[in-house]
């Protein structure tokens, strides 16, 4: 399958070269998108002269932080267009380990979503404050009971879609980010029937670089999931 790894980026200049050259190396035909919110570090200008060596990483620049959510849709819309068949999610601070990225790939012939999970085989997170953790794993709990969607880790930003299941989304109608984003695409391709598989991951905290989590980002969850519940978004 035609793959491409879409991953939002915000001042990410000590990680981004090295997660670009990581992903290459595990599979060299594989596809990376940055998408680039204008980061005053100058993350884009490293990606800018990555291109000019290799052809499989594109670049998606826009004008200010508009946050993680429009930026994957973006990002999405960016590989349908392009013809990609498989689209992953991931992030650039190296939580997620490239090196899993062919176990994704091999789910996702008999599905339609593959979630990276935290949560499936007991607690698989490094090096997060306790507080972060907790926070975490009772918002999947929250999620699970709320929604009834049957999956363990409903926040995470690592998983790979078909591209036909997110042709079927109306990407441009999500204004969802962080946690909230995940929850909903889950969301979406769960009431359309969609295959989903969770596999286990394990999540490192960021070495390098700064979160960007924030307060509002968990209120939007929070409200988020009684909307999809009473099906007030829109379709
Ligand atoms: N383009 C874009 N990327 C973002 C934005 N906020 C976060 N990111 C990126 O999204 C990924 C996950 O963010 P991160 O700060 O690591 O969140 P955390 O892992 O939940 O603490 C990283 O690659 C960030 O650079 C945003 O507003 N715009
Ligand atoms: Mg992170």
């Amino acid at each position: 399958m035609k793959t491409i790894i879409v991953i939002p980026t915000y001042d990410e200049i000590e990680n981004i070269e090295n997660i670009i050259n990581t992903i290459l190396n595990v599979k060299s035909d594989l596809n990376i998108l940055i998408v680039d919110d204008n980061s005053p570090d100058g993350t884009s200008d490293v990606v800018l002269r990555m291109q000019t060596v290799n052809s499989n990483i594109h670049l998606l620049k826009r004008s200010g932080k508009m946050g993680l959510g429009t930026a994957y849709c973006e990002g999405f819309i960016y590989a349908l267009e392009n013809g990609f068949e498989a689209i992953f999610e991931m992030d650039a601070d190296f939580s997620h380990d490239p090196k899993e990225i062919p176990r994704f790939l091999k789910e996702l012939e008999t599905n339609d979503l593959v979630i990276g999970s935290r949560y499936i085989t007991g607690v698989n997170v490094v090096n997060w404050p306790l507080r972060r953790l907790l926070l975490s794993y009772f918002a999947n709990v929250y999620t699970q009971v709320i929604t009834g969607m049957p999956i363990k880790d409903a926040t995470g930003g690592f998983k790979c879609f078909r591209a036909e299941v997110l042709r079927k989304i109306n990407l441009k109608g999500i204004k969802t980010n962080g946690y909230g984003f995940q929850i909903e695409m889950n969301f979406r391709v769960w009431k359309q029937n969609g295959r989903i598989k969770e596999i286990p991951i394990v999540f490192v905290d960021r070495l390098n670089g700064i979160s960007k989590m924030n307060k509002d980002i968990i209120y939007e969850a929070i409200f988020l999931v009684w909307k999809l519940k009473l099906g007030l978004y829109k379709k």
